[in-house]
């Protein structure tokens, strides 16, 4: 099993408890990230562990129901289509015209690691397909 497989098996057995994540602080300014945008809804900074010259995390600033894109409802449709424009926002800010890829890693089985809602945007390389 890989380090982030292990991590995501970790992470998942917490999944449910509603404990406070890492993105907790960092939204709190307890953690220093690099923001490269910010609104009411959504906080977007770079990913600690970068997989590709661009990789950024839009997260919802208030985590609510959405631990995971699993627990998603109806009424969380705002707050995502919301996160998915600021997704395209910093993709463009990122200069990633020539294409880049949304994640959403959900649950165990998709390596999530942190239970708060988040969309990696990466990109600035020629990416691979399939993902593993
Ligand atoms: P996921 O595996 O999809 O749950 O992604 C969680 C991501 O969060 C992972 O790529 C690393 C990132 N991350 C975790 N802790 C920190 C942190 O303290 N700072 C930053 N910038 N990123 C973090």
């Amino acid at each position: 099993m890989s380090d982030e497989q292990s991590k995501a098996q970790e992470a998942a057995a917490l999944a449910d408890s509603g404990a406070p994540t890492i993105f907790d602080k960092i939204i709190a300014k307890e953690i220093p990230v690099d923001v490269v945008y910010e609104d009411d809804v959504c906080l977007a900074f770079r990913d600690i562990s970068k997989l590709a010259p661009t990789h950024v995390l839009v997260i919802p600033k208030v985590r609510g129901n959405l631990t995971s894109l699993s627990k998603a409802e109806e009424s969380d449709k705002d707050t995502l289509g919301h996160c998915l424009v600021v997704a395209n926002k910093v993709a463009k800010q990122e200069n990633l015209g020539e294409g880049y890829r949304v994640v959403v890693n959900v649950g165990p089985n998709g390596c999530q690691s942190v239970y708060h809602l988040h969309l990696h945007v990466i990109g600035g390389v020629q990416l691979t397909w399939p993902p593993g």
